[in-house]
């Protein structure tokens, strides 16, 4: 693989996290922006900061901290992603999602991809939480996707499906822990989309994408959710909405990575509480 992203690469990084501590993880989570917190709250925690671990790659963005933390949340073994990649930081594709391939290989059963996002359903408002139904892969559009190039069925087949990537099971496991906490009312169910970024959407894409059936747009998690699929990983999705994509041009809104940032610090405990809750009900067969 060109990219240098091949099986022998993930396992050679596998095996050197399987190597420092005796956790073994069935679940993984990816932190998105400003949503590190969930990382913290992980009990006997082991880190280790991305430069040291062999072949992953390092985050650029800020309120990625670049941490991949082992630990415990409410008694189950999970590894942990504070901070993530994108596209937008000029890594090849391949890269990263690396990080879905590197988790199937210490055994991991379920993925769970959190992101702040920005609403474009009229009815979401700034700090609700959208459980990821489905997506649209903007960049796949234009021949952009993590598994370009040789398929190694190590992982999973050329032409994997994705009309079921959002596991139906952890949806509802999901709205039944939010009712049960007492955050049905700022709980939606709903489609991503991703762009390229890193600028943000105009006010015509704003709409273009409301048109097509988008409830929130982001500028990752969809090529995750892809490669974690592709080699047999469960996954969850969720989006908080930090921001409200802008569709009117009388407005005086503009979107701004700060503001997504400080959305992230009000929902922190809540979303802790929502993954956790959810991790410690999740059945591993
Ligand atoms: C923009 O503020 C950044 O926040 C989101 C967007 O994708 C973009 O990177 O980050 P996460 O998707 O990693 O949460």
């Amino acid at each position: 693989n060109k990219n240098g992203y091949d099986y022998e690469k993930c396992k050679e990084t596998a095996d050197w996290l399987l190597a420092q501590t005796t956790l073994r993880p069935l679940v993984a989570v990816v932190c998105g922006s400003g949503l590190g917190g969930l990382g913290d709250s992980l009990k006997d925690a082991v880190a280790f900061n991305y430069q040291d671990i062999p072949n992953f790659p390092q985050s650029t963005v800020h309120g990625h901290a670049g941490r991949l933390v082992f630990g415990k949340l409410k008694g189950r073994p999970c590894v942990c992603m504070q901070g993530r990649f994108h596209l937008y930081e000029g890594y090849p594709i391949q890269k990263i999602t690396a990080p879905m391939r590197i988790f199937k290989l210490l055994g991991v059963k379920t993925v769970i991809l959190t992101n702040a996002a920005g609403g474009l359903n009229e009815k979401y408002k700034v700090g609700d939480v959208m459980i990821i139904k489905d997506h649209i892969n903007m960049p796949g559009f234009a021949g952009c996707n993590p598994l370009m190039g040789p398929n190694d069925e190590r992982f999973g087949t050329r032409f994997p499906c994705m009309s079921d990537a959002y596991d139906r099971e952890l949806r509802q496991l999901a709205r039944h822990v939010g009712d049960e906490l007492g955050f049905g009312d700022f709980m939606h169910e709903g489609v991503y989309c991703v762009l390229g970024g890193p600028s943000f959407e105009t006010i015509a894409e704003c709409r273009m994408l409301r048109r097509l059936g988008a409830d929130a747009v982001g500028m990752s998690t969809v090529h995750e959710a892809i490669v974690a699929r592709h080699c047999g990983l469960r996954v969850f999705a969720l989006s908080l909405i930090t921001n409200q994509a802008v569709m009117d041009y009388d407005s005086e809104e503009k979107a701004n990575h700060q503001e997504v940032l400080q959305t992230g610090k009000v929902r922190s405990e809540q979303l802790a509480s929502l993954v956790s809750t959810m991790v410690m009900s999740m059945k591993h067969d």
